[in-house]
C-alpha cells in the first residue's frame, strides 16, 4: 500500500487532519487500533475555542455543530458559594465559545472523509514505524491478521499519549517535561435539564467541581478526587451529595439531579514532548503535549497542530517549500507551551492537592479574588480561555 500522508489515530487530530489535506488534494491514509463505534463513543472534551469553531466552519464540517452546539459568551468562577461570572465575549472583543461534544466532532468528520472517499482502517494491530528519515517513510501493521506495509512521503503521529508515535522518534532527540497532579477528575454524564447556562468552575474547600452541558437534556459534571480511587467507591448518591456539597452556597443555586448514565475518571497531568519533528515523522495533539482538562485547552490544541502540519504539507508538495514543515514544532509548541501554562494556573488556582497548608489556601483565595475583581486579571483568563488568536505571519513563510 502507498499513500502520500500516513496518519496514525484516529482522534479529532488525525481525522481533522485528513480532512484539511484533502481540500488541498493530498491524500492520506488513516490506521486507528480502535473500531469505529469505540471512536464515536468515547466521551471526552465538550469546549471548543473560537478558532477551532472557525477551523471546522471554513472547512465545510460546521453545519451541526452549529445546529445543536451551544454558544457560550461567559463562564462562572464559583467561591465561598457565590458565583461570579467572567464576560469572555465582552472582554475579548466578541470571542466565545462553543459547547459541542468531542464524539460529536468525531462523527461528523468520520461521515465527512467516508464520504468524500477517505480511508480509514479501523481495528488494525502492531503498528510501527520505519525508515523515518529517508523519503519513503514506512508503518507497518496488521490488518485482520494480515501483516501490511503502508509506504508513504510523510506519517502524522496522532495517535494519542499512550500511541507508538512518539516512542519512534529517538529517546536522545526528544526532551519531555511532565507533571503529574496528585489528584484526579471523576466525570458524569446525567439525564437530566441544564443547571446552569454556562459553565461554573467552583472552588471549594472538599475539591473542585465542574458543571457543564452536552444538551439541555444532558449533563456533564465534574468532581475533583483521588486519582486512583476505584469508581466503584462512587455510587451515585456519593456522587451528587459531594457536587451539591461543592456547588451550593448561600446564594439558591441548586444543581439539578437525574439518572447518571455514565461514570469515569481520569488521571491529571500535563507533559510536552519536544521536539513534535523526526525526519518525515510529524506528532499531534495528544502524541505531543498533554494539558489536565481544566482549561479546556487538549483537543484545541490538536486542532491547531493539524491547521499548521495541513498547510505546511501544502506548501510541501505543490511548491516543494520546506520551511514551514523545518518550522512545524517551534511554531506549535509556542500555542502549546501558551495553553500549558494556562491550563496548569486554572488547575493550581481551582484546586485543593492533599496536604496544602493554611498559606497555600489563602494564596488560591486571593488569586480567585483577583480575577473575579480585576479587569485586567480576567481579561487575561477570558483571552487564553476563548483561544490566543491564530499568528498567521507565524503560521506562514
Ligand atoms: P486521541 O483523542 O487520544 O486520539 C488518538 C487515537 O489514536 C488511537 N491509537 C492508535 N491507533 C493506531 N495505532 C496505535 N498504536 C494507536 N494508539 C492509539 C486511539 O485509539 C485514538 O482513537 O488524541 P488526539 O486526536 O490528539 O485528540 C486529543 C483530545 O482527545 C484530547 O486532548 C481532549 O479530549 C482533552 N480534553 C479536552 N480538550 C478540550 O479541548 N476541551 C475540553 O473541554 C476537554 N475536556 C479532555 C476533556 C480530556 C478528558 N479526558 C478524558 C482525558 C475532558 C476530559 C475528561
Ligand atoms: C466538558 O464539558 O467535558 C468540559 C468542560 C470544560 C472543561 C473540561 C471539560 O474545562
Amino acid at each position: 500500500m502507498r499513500t502520500q500522508v500516513g496518519i496514525v489515530g484516529a482522534g479529532p487530530a488525525g481525522l481533522l487532519l485528513s480532512h484539511l489535506l484533502h481540500l488541498q488534494g493530498i491524500e492520506s491514509v488513516i490506521l486507528e487500533s480502535r473500531s469505529r463505534e469505540e471512536i464515536e463513543g468515547t466521551i471526552r472534551a465538550g469546549v471548543l475555542e473560537q478558532g477551532t469553531v472557525d477551523l471546522l466552519t471554513e472547512s465545510g464540517l460546521g453545519a451541526r455543530m452549529k445546529r445543536e452546539g451551544q454558544v457560550h459568551h461567559g463562564i462562572y468562577l464559583r467561591v465561598g458559594g457565590r458565583s461570579h461570572r467572567i464576560n469572555m465575549h465582552e472582554l475579548t472583543g466578541g470571542r466565545a465559545v462553543t459547547v459541542y461534544a468531542q464524539h460529536e466532532v468525531i462523527k461528523d468528520i468520520v461521515a465527512a472523509r467516508l464520504a468524500d472517499g477517505g480511508q480509514i482502517i479501523f481495528n488494525v494491530k502492531n503498528v510501527s514505524l520505519h525508515d523515518l528519515e529517508s523519503t519513503t517513510p514506512k508503518i507497518h501493521f496488521e490488518q485482520d491478521d494480515k501483516k501490511v506495509e503502508l509506504s508513504c512521503e510523510f506519517i502524522a503521529g496522532c495517535d494519542g499519549y499512550h500511541g507508538v508515535a512518539r516512542q519512534s522518534i529517538p529517546a536522545e532527540k526528544r526532551k519531555e517535561y511532565v507533571r503529574q497532579y496528585p489528584f484526579g477528575w471523576l466525570g458524569i454524564l446525567a439525564n437530566a435539564p441544564t443547571s446552569s447556562a454556562e459553565l461554573i468552575y467552583a472552588y471549594h474547600e472538599k475539591g473542585f467541581a465542574l458543571v457543564s452541558t452536552r444538551s439541555p437534556k444532558i449533563q456533564r459534571l465534574y468532581i475533583q478526587c483521588e486519582p486512583t480511587d476505584p469508581i466503584g467507591n462512587w455510587p451515585d448518591n456519593r456522587i451528587w451529595d459531594e457536587l451539591h456539597a461543592r456547588l451550593e452556597g448561600n446564594d439558591g443555586y441548586q444543581l439539578i439531579e437525574g439518572p447518571v448514565t455514565q461514570k469515569g475518571i481520569v488521571a491529571m497531568r500535563s507533559f510536552v514532548c519536544e521536539t513534535m519533528q523526526h525526519g518525515r515523522l510529524f506528532l499531534a495533539g495528544d502524541s505531543a503535549h498533554i494539558v489536565p482538562p481544566t482549561g479546556a485547552k487538549g483537543l484545541n490544541l490538536a486542532a491547531a497542530d493539524v491547521r499548521v502540519l495541513s498547510r505546511a504539507l501544502n506548501a510541501f508538495f505543490k511548491s516543494g517549500q520546506t520551511e514551514m514543515l523545518e518550522r512545524y514544532s517551534t511554531t506549535c509548541l509556542k500555542r502549546v507551551w501558551r495553553a500549558e501554562h494556562f491550563s496548569w494556573w486554572m488547575t493550581s488556582m481551582l484546586h485543593r492537592a492533599p496536604g496544602d497548608d493554611d498559606f497555600q489556601q489563602r494564596i488560591q483565595c486571593s488569586q480567585l479574588e483577583y480575577v473575579v475583581s480585576s479587569r485586567s486579571a480576567a481579561t487575561s483568563l477570558a483571552e487564553n480561555y476563548v483561544g490566543m488568536p491564530i499568528n498567521e505571519a507565524e503560521e506562514t513563510i
